[in-house]
């Protein structure tokens, strides 16, 4: 399979098992699962046919795992704005985990900390490199260090996705280090 339809079949998981599910009359249950041949006969009868063999390989090579295949069901690993409980334990976070953003934002995060957003959580590495990677997506990448160790003993809670990225749902300003 060629890299281009590996990244359309991804970016139409992405759609479909995050952020709208409905619009292909999909169902995920509340952990975010769908079985995987419903996904395949939903995204068909959409006109977006793909098989089995397709989707276990952008499954596996998926550059950042967005996605896990389990027991003939499938889910989105994170990044969801549908409400689902992806049911991750609480563990205790590296001492620092990195945040990538953009300089015209920089503002209101000092103001108000780091919000989800769009999403369910906030996302942060455990590498500044990978938080690079995520803040270039909006421009040139500024890198904020987040102090988790200490946010954890003052009692945040941090979850960790299969595909490693970390989770939590507010950093307030104060555990924030600006470059
Ligand atoms: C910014 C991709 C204003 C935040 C990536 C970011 C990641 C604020 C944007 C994953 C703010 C949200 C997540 C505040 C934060 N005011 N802006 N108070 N607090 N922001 O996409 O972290 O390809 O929802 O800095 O690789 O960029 O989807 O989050 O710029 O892992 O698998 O608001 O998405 O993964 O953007 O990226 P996003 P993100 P996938």
């Amino acid at each position: 399979m060629d890299d281009k339809r590996m990244v359309r079949i991804s970016k139409y998981l992405a759609k479909h098992l995050r952020h709208e599910p409905e619009r292909i009359g999909l169902v995920l249950d509340e952990n975010g699962w769908t079985p995987v041949d419903d996904l395949i006969r939903a995204a068909a009868a959409h006109g977006f046919p793909f098989d089995r063999a397709e989707l276990d390989h952008v499954v596996e090579a998926n550059d950042k795992k967005r996605y896990v295949i389990d027991d003939g069901r499938i889910r989105a690993s994170q990044g969801h704005s549908v409400e689902v409980d992806l049911d991750l334990p609480v563990v205790e976070p590296p001492e620092l985990l990195y945040h990538g953003t953009v300089a015209p934002v920089l503002d209101v995060i000092r103001a108000g900390g780091l919000q989800r957003m769009a999403r369910h959580h906030v996302h942060l590495s455990a590498d500044v490199e990978t938080a690079t990677r995520v803040g270039s997506r909006r421009g040139r990448p500024v890198i904020l260090t987040v102090e988790a160790g200490s946010m954890h003993r003052d009692g945040h809670e941090f979850r960790v996705s299969a595909n490693r990225v970390w989770l939590v749902p507010h950093v307030p300003p104060g555990f924030i280090r600006f470059p």
